[in-house]
């Protein structure tokens, strides 16, 4: 009996002990959760400590894109797509680019009446002397057209008026907008580089002095060219106001759009862009808009900051497209900006900004000649779609509408 108690006894204490034992081991994890915010990859995981892995430091393009540049990146910010879910819970859907200038035709009317259909009256005079072509030329001075394009303009309207001897509305309408599409030139390759080349993002720098529009633009081509189907980084190379940054990264994220940016004002604008860069071509994106500071203290200074901000780009991927930004309101003080850019930096293209102000037309043309480079975009008012490819054609029959 009391061998019988002492057997129980000796059972039910180890039954205990191996509950007990059970009881205190760890719960292991369920295989694929993280007990801390961390990524497989992550080098914080590595034997060693923080920076364990120092192929990894040297080789960030095996990580995961960091959201902003120049900050220590921290795990948060590598979680993909965390910034564009949250930023953009609701994303715009941005007006196709081919049917803008045609919405936004009548603000550019407005803006240049003065132009197309004050030369369309003085053409359809009864008789044409030279006091009426004092005022043809007066009208396309007055319309930003520039003096060289005036006269020439003037010269081939006498030589044809006076051939053809028309009087007929619709034939002078007609041979006036023949002469002003040559004027504006519909054989400029106006087509914006968005497309990747040699497995790299087509880069854009977008420049021009304050105020004119640079970030707005950025902002609004991101929705052209997200309305094609392509895919965006931004970079925030503008650090001179911490704003611009924010500025810049609303707009993307109403499009779904990456924003490369640093949070310490006064950053270097060349690692931001650099950055960018690395962001798009890591994400595989189409295209790299890079926002720029408007600072025109001096040419040297311009020289150097937009200099060093494309050398250090070109690390990686040329630079395809230099965007130069003007405000169509200031007319000839817009040309010596422009003059001074082009001295800059290869400008491939020129954005002609607030033509639905109180803009002259001619201003196209002038800027045209000038630079021997196409208008490319222009702006028409300040909504997020507002911005349209330019074409010779739209813009002339913009003039010429009745
Ligand atoms: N009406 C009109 N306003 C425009 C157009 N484009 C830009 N703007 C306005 O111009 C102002 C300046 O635009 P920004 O994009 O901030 O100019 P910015 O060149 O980036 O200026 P900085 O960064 O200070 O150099 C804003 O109020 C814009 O809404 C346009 O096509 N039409
Ligand atoms: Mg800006």
């Amino acid at each position: 009996m009391e061998i019988v108690l002492i057997i129980s006894l000796v059972l039910a204490l180890l039954l205990g002990a191996v509950l007990v034992g059970l009881l205190d081991r760890p719960v292991a994890p369920p295989k694929g959760t993280y007990t801390e915010l961390r990524d497989d990859d992550d080098p914080a995981l590595a034997p060693g400590g923080l920076v364990a892995d120092p192929a990894s430091a040297d080789a960030p393009s095996s990580r995961p894109a960091p959201r902003h540049a120049a900050e220590a990146p921290t795990v948060e910010e590598e979680a993909p797509k965390a910034e564009v879910v949250e930023t953009a819970p609701q994303l715009d859907r941005p007006e196709a680019a081919g049917t803008r200038l045609q919405r936004l035709r009548a603000r550019l009317l407005k803006s240049n009446n003065v132009f197309g259909q004050g030369l369309l009256a003085l053409l359809s005079r009864d008789r044409i002397d030279d006091d009426v072509w004092d005022e043809i030329e007066e009208t396309l001075l007055m319309a930003d057209l520039g003096t060289e394009p005036t006269m020439e303009l003037v010269d081939r309207l006498k030589a044809r008026v006076t051939v053809d001897g028309t009087r007929d509305p619709d034939a002078l309408r007609a041979l006036l907008r023949e002469e002003l599409l040559a004027m504006v030139d519909p054989s400029m390759d106006r087509r914006l580089a968005a497309t990747r080349k040699d497995g790299k993002p087509a880069v854009t720098l977008v420049v021009g002095v304050n105020g004119v529009g640079k970030t707005t633009t950025v902002g609004k081509l991101a929705r052209v060219l997200v309305a094609e189907d392509r895919e965006v980084v931004l970079g925030a190379a503008d650090t001179f106001r911490a704003a611009a940054a924010e500025q810049l990264a609303t707009w993307g994220a109403r499009v779904g759009v990456v924003t490369v940016r640093s949070e310490t004002e006064g950053a270097d604008p060349a690692s931001v862009a650099f950055e960018a860069v690395k962001t798009g071509i890591e994400e595989e994106a189409d295209v790299v808009l890079v926002d720029t500071a408007g600072r025109l203290q001096n040419k040297a200074n311009l020289m150097d900051e937009l200099g060093k901000i494309k050398r250090v780009i070109e690390k990686q991927a040329p630079v395809e497209e230099v965007l130069l930004v003007l405000d169509a309101t200031t007319g000839q003080n817009g040309l010596m900006q422009a003059k001074v850019f082009a001295e800059v930096v290869d400008v491939t293209g020129i954005v002609l900004t607030k033509l639905d102000g109180t803009a002259k037309g001619g201003i196209v043309v002038a800027i045209q000649r000038q630079l021997g480079v196409p208008v490319k975009l222009i702006g028409l008012g300040e909504g997020a779609d507002d911005l349209a490819p330019f074409s010779a054609e739209g813009f002339v029959d913009a003039l010429l509408a009745e």
